[in-house]
């Protein structure tokens, strides 16, 4: 694997932080093995962790406001690649990276593959693209794509999927990702039935086209861009279509899309129990679908979805393999930074809730202890396992502080020359 930071940077920076590192490991090993714990069972479930990265996180997002564009931003999908590779080297967590179709511009698969391999990394999810016209389209999607009421609108985007399937296909996805934003701003604007009934006819010609190995994740979103009615507005919806298209159709959650205090953490079980939890768009929110940081607002509730992940998997152990990955957008930080330290919270609320004394928890909800219980899952995450994720990191060739590592590295002001800025440039390549 080509590192892109200097490799001997990197052991430079071990080398400091080592003695450190293994002394806080040591005590976190005695205080883990009271409680009757083996850290190196956790370390190494640590050292297989993967979050995939968005390609369209690496660039400075923006709000619908104004985008503040950072310095050397990625100008096309070979730069982004560039820089989720300095991510993986550095944290040895996110060897996947989910395409977005048509922001990232991909004409020679051949060749893009060859990078990511060249860097560590694979394609995890491809994402297609209803919910903004491009340019020189023949059909606008101001009323909708899968939903349309023209016909021709939704074959122009069943026919944009096929084509988001085919490109990942060639680059070795292994699934389509949709979210459309097709709804209503006023009631009565369409007929809330007539718009899910040809989202599903749209659907099925999708899901026809999918290879025997690929999945569709129906990603939900309770409103935005549509104010009144969303068409894929909530998981039971989701579900629904999920059901109806058929075994290779999944559910998504973007933890963002769900109204305020919503149990999310109860919609990961639900859906793991009916066989329909298919993956993640993690990222945190304070209002609506903020695209935080994951773990930067609300990291208990990221600790309690891991909590029902880790449910999932001691009763279904390896056929459970939901996909996980990040979708943000950094507006005031360096996206690098921000997509190290998301990964490394995702990372770190997956370690915690393996920490959870699942005996204990039964036994304490057998018996009613709703105080006890609710103990058991706070002392698993009052437990700081900074010290595992960094031995994970340490022993899977990262970097002990990945942050500290990348800006000594010098990498921002290497690529802000190289990629000098455009006027107007945005991270999506659509201005
Ligand atoms: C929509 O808000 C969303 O969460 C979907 O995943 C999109 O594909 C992504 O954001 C892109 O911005
Ligand atoms: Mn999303
Ligand atoms: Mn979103």
């Amino acid at each position: 694997m080509s590192t892109i930071i200097d490799s001997g940077r990197v052991a430079e920076h071990n080398d400091k932080l080592r003695g450190g590192l293994e002394e806080d490991y040591a005590a976190l090993a005695g205080m883990l093995s009271r409680r009757g714990v083996d850290i190196e069972q956790l370390t190494a479930k640590a050292q297989k962790f993967a979050v995939a990265l968005p390609s369209w996180g690496a660039g400075t997002g923006g709000t619908r406001f104004a985008r503040f564009p950072g310095r050397g931003e990625p100008r096309n999908v070979f730069e982004k690649l560039d820089d989720c590779g300095v991510i993986h080297q550095l944290t040895r967590a996110t060897p996947g990276v989910s395409l977005h179709f048509p922001w990232d511009k991909v004409s020679d698969t051949q060749a893009l593959r060859q990078q990511a391999e060249a860097h560590g990394l694979y394609f995890d999810a491809v994402n297609s693209n209803t919910f903004q016209d491009q340019v020189g389209q023949e059909h606008t999607y101001k009323y909708g794509s899968m939903t349309a009421i023209s016909a021709a609108t939704r074959a122009q985007a069943v026919a944009h999927n096929v084509e988001c399937i085919e490109l990942g296909n060639a680059l070795g996805s292994k699934a389509l990702t949709v979210w459309v934003g097709d709804g209503a701003n006023f009631p009565g604007q369409h007929n809330l039935r007539g718009a899910l009934e040809r989202y599903l006819e749209s659907a099925r010609e999708i899901y026809a086209a999918l290879p025997a190995d690929w999945n569709l994740l129906i990603e939900h979103k309770l409103f935005e861009p549509a104010f009144y009615a969303t068409t894929i507005a909530d998981w039971g919806t989701s579900f629904a279509c999920a059901q109806s298209l058929g075994e290779k159709a999944k559910c998504l959650v973007d933890l963002g899309h769900h109204a305020p205090n919503t149990n999310i953490e109860m919609i990961v079980a639900r859906l793991t129990q009916f066989g329909k939890l298919g993956g993640f768009h993690f990222n945190d929110s304070k209002y609506g679908d903020d695209d935080l940081d994951s773990g930067s607002i609300n990291p208990f509730q990221l600790f309690l979805v891991f909590n029902e992940l880790a449910d999932a998997a001691e009763r279904e152990g390896a056929a459970f393999n939901p996909a996980y990955m990040l979708d943000q957008s950094h507006n005031v930080t360096d996206p690098i930074e921000s997509l190290m330290s998301s990964a490394v919270e995702v990372q770190r609320a997956f370690v915690q809730a393996n920490l959870v004394d699942r005996d204990a928890l039964r036994g304490f909800q057998e018996s009613h202890d709703a105080l006890q219980s609710a103990q058991t899952l706070k002392h698993a995450y009052r437990t700081d396992v900074s010290a595992i994720l960094a031995m994970a990191r340490l022993r899977n060739g990262g970097a002990i502080d990945p942050v500290a590592c990348y800006r000594a590295s010098g990498y921002r002001d290497q690529v802000a020359e190289a990629r000098p800025a455009k006027a107007g440039a945005s991270s999506s390549g659509i201005v």
